[in-house]
Protein backbone atom coordinates (compact mmCIF):
# COMPACT_ATOMS: atom_id res chain seq x y z
CA UNK A 1 0.00 0.00 0.00
CA UNK A 2 2.89 2.48 0.13
CA UNK A 3 2.83 3.26 -3.34
CA UNK A 4 -1.01 4.33 -2.72
CA UNK A 5 0.19 6.46 0.10
CA UNK A 6 2.90 7.89 -1.92
CA UNK A 7 0.75 8.41 -4.85
CA UNK A 8 -2.06 10.73 -2.68
CA UNK A 9 0.58 12.83 -0.93
CA UNK A 10 2.05 13.94 -4.66
CA UNK A 11 -1.41 14.15 -5.43
CA UNK A 12 -2.12 16.64 -2.27
CA UNK A 13 0.93 18.40 -2.75
CA UNK A 14 -0.08 19.46 -6.14
CA UNK A 15 -2.78 21.12 -5.19
CA UNK A 16 -1.54 22.66 -2.46
CA UNK A 17 0.78 24.21 -4.61
CA UNK A 18 -1.61 25.43 -7.22
CA UNK A 19 -4.42 26.33 -4.78
CA UNK A 20 -3.87 29.50 -2.48
CA UNK A 21 -5.96 29.81 0.80
CA UNK A 22 -6.89 33.16 -0.87
CA UNK A 23 -8.53 30.91 -3.80
CA UNK A 24 -10.51 28.37 -1.98
CA UNK A 25 -12.39 31.37 0.62
CA UNK A 26 -12.94 33.53 -2.94
CA UNK A 27 -14.31 29.67 -4.24
CA UNK A 28 -17.04 29.03 -0.55
CA UNK A 29 -17.69 32.59 -1.01
CA UNK A 30 -18.95 32.93 -4.71
CA UNK A 31 -20.67 29.12 -3.44
CA UNK A 32 -22.50 31.36 -0.34
CA UNK A 33 -23.64 34.07 -2.52
CA UNK A 34 -24.62 32.21 -5.60
CA UNK A 35 -26.81 30.07 -3.16
CA UNK A 36 -27.90 32.99 -1.65
CA UNK A 37 -29.79 33.84 -4.82
CA UNK A 38 -30.44 30.45 -6.33
CA UNK A 39 -32.24 28.94 -3.16
CA UNK A 40 -35.15 32.07 -2.59
CA UNK A 41 -36.62 31.30 -5.82
CA UNK A 42 -36.05 27.33 -5.49
CA UNK A 43 -40.03 26.14 -5.47
CA UNK A 44 -40.70 25.78 -1.88
CA UNK A 45 -44.26 24.66 -0.55
CA UNK A 46 -45.53 28.14 1.00
CA UNK A 47 -49.09 27.39 0.50
CA UNK A 48 -49.38 25.21 4.10
CA UNK A 49 -48.31 28.41 5.63
CA UNK A 50 -50.92 30.55 4.13
CA UNK A 51 -53.53 28.84 4.90
CA UNK A 52 -52.45 28.15 8.07
CA UNK A 53 -52.28 31.52 8.62
CA UNK A 54 -55.74 32.79 6.86
CA UNK A 55 -57.03 29.82 9.21
CA UNK A 56 -55.95 31.48 12.48
CA UNK A 57 -57.23 35.15 11.34
CA UNK A 58 -60.92 33.60 10.78
CA UNK A 59 -61.30 31.64 13.97
CA UNK A 60 -59.40 35.02 16.25
CA UNK A 61 -61.83 36.71 18.45
CA UNK A 62 -63.09 40.00 17.40
CA UNK A 63 -60.62 43.01 18.42
CA UNK A 64 -62.25 45.55 20.86
CA UNK A 65 -58.95 47.68 19.96
CA UNK A 66 -60.16 48.05 16.29
CA UNK A 67 -62.42 50.76 14.80
CA UNK A 68 -64.59 47.70 12.75
CA UNK A 69 -65.56 45.99 15.90
CA UNK A 70 -69.43 45.14 15.37
CA UNK A 71 -70.09 47.08 18.55
CA UNK A 72 -68.77 49.93 17.22
CA UNK A 73 -70.69 50.47 13.77
CA UNK A 74 -72.90 53.80 14.86
CA UNK A 75 -69.82 55.13 17.27
CA UNK A 76 -67.54 58.77 17.39
CA UNK A 77 -65.06 59.05 19.59
CA UNK A 78 -62.01 57.62 20.99
CA UNK A 79 -61.99 54.01 22.01
CA UNK A 80 -61.71 53.36 25.31
CA UNK A 81 -60.69 50.32 24.88
CA UNK A 82 -57.53 52.01 23.38
CA UNK A 83 -57.43 54.66 26.39
CA UNK A 84 -56.82 52.36 29.98
CA UNK A 85 -60.49 51.18 29.69
CA UNK A 86 -62.46 48.55 27.60
CA UNK A 87 -65.41 48.41 24.87
CA UNK A 88 -68.17 48.73 27.85
CA UNK A 89 -66.30 50.40 31.44
CA UNK A 90 -64.31 53.31 31.55
CA UNK A 91 -60.75 53.99 32.21
CA UNK A 92 -59.70 54.46 36.01
CA UNK A 93 -60.21 58.01 36.58
CA UNK A 94 -63.12 58.62 34.64
CA UNK A 95 -66.90 58.27 34.60
CA UNK A 96 -69.60 57.24 32.32
CA UNK A 97 -71.82 60.39 31.00
CA UNK A 98 -75.42 60.50 32.01
CA UNK A 99 -76.93 60.29 29.11
CA UNK A 100 -75.72 58.66 25.41
CA UNK A 101 -75.88 58.15 21.50
CA UNK A 102 -78.27 54.74 20.98
CA UNK A 103 -76.84 53.07 17.90
CA UNK A 104 -77.88 49.70 16.12
CA UNK A 105 -75.42 47.20 14.92
CA UNK A 106 -75.82 43.85 13.90
CA UNK A 107 -73.71 40.90 15.60
CA UNK A 108 -71.97 39.06 12.27
CA UNK A 109 -72.02 35.77 14.52
CA UNK A 110 -75.80 35.37 15.14
CA UNK A 111 -77.24 37.76 12.35
CA UNK A 112 -79.31 40.08 15.27
CA UNK A 113 -79.33 43.29 15.66
CA UNK A 114 -78.52 45.24 19.17
CA UNK A 115 -78.93 48.34 20.91
CA UNK A 116 -75.79 49.77 21.61
CA UNK A 117 -75.07 52.42 23.97
CA UNK A 118 -72.59 55.38 23.31
CA UNK A 119 -71.71 56.74 26.57
CA UNK A 120 -68.93 59.17 27.11
CA UNK A 121 -65.97 58.74 29.73
CA UNK A 122 -65.73 62.13 31.29
CA UNK A 123 -63.17 63.43 34.33
CA UNK A 124 -59.90 64.14 31.93
CA UNK A 125 -59.00 65.39 28.22
CA UNK A 126 -59.20 63.83 25.30
CA UNK A 127 -57.46 60.58 25.01
CA UNK A 128 -56.34 61.17 21.30
CA UNK A 129 -56.02 57.48 20.60
CA UNK A 130 -57.88 55.06 18.33
CA UNK A 131 -60.35 57.53 16.60
CA UNK A 132 -63.44 55.97 15.70
CA UNK A 133 -66.05 57.41 13.31
CA UNK A 134 -68.38 55.35 12.08
CA UNK A 135 -72.09 57.14 12.23
CA UNK A 136 -74.14 54.64 11.26
CA UNK A 137 -77.61 55.67 11.42
CA UNK A 138 -76.68 59.29 12.38
CA UNK A 139 -77.95 62.67 10.73
CA UNK A 140 -76.40 66.13 10.28
CA UNK A 141 -76.53 68.79 13.49
CA UNK A 142 -80.08 70.09 12.42
CA UNK A 143 -81.80 67.38 13.26
CA UNK A 144 -80.48 66.97 16.92
CA UNK A 145 -82.29 63.97 17.97
CA UNK A 146 -80.21 61.31 15.18
CA UNK A 147 -76.60 63.56 16.10
CA UNK A 148 -73.86 61.97 17.50
CA UNK A 149 -71.29 64.70 17.39
CA UNK A 150 -72.03 65.60 20.74
CA UNK A 151 -70.33 65.72 24.13
CA UNK A 152 -72.27 63.93 26.33
CA UNK A 153 -70.39 64.43 29.12
CA UNK A 154 -72.61 68.24 29.23
CA UNK A 155 -74.78 66.52 31.06
CA UNK A 156 -72.79 65.12 34.19
CA UNK A 157 -72.51 67.23 37.16
CA UNK A 158 -68.57 66.80 38.22
CA UNK A 159 -67.06 67.77 34.93
CA UNK A 160 -68.11 67.83 31.02
CA UNK A 161 -64.58 66.96 30.10
CA UNK A 162 -64.60 64.10 27.23
CA UNK A 163 -61.92 61.66 27.47
CA UNK A 164 -63.02 58.42 25.29
CA UNK A 165 -66.05 56.91 24.23
CA UNK A 166 -67.51 53.28 25.83
CA UNK A 167 -70.35 50.39 23.32
CA UNK A 168 -72.53 48.96 26.13
CA UNK A 169 -74.45 46.72 24.99
CA UNK A 170 -77.88 47.40 25.69
CA UNK A 171 -79.82 44.45 24.48
CA UNK A 172 -81.75 42.73 21.10
CA UNK A 173 -82.93 45.53 19.22
CA UNK A 174 -86.85 44.40 18.75
CA UNK A 175 -88.16 44.26 15.53
CA UNK A 176 -91.29 46.67 15.35
N1 LIG B 1 -69.31 61.75 21.77
C1 LIG B 1 -67.98 62.03 21.46
C2 LIG B 1 -67.69 63.46 21.24
C3 LIG B 1 -67.19 64.22 22.27
C4 LIG B 1 -66.93 65.56 22.07
C5 LIG B 1 -67.20 66.13 20.85
C6 LIG B 1 -67.70 65.35 19.82
C7 LIG B 1 -67.96 64.02 20.02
Amino acid sequence: MRWMDEYFERKTREVARRTSRRSALVRIGRLLVGSAFVLPVLPFDRVSKFALAAEAKAKKEPDEMQCDYWRYCAFDGYLCSCCGGSASTCPPGTEASKVAWIGTCRNPKDGKDYLISYNDCCGKTACGRCLCNTNLGERPGYLMGVHNDINWCMANTNTTMFHCTTAVLVGVAEKR
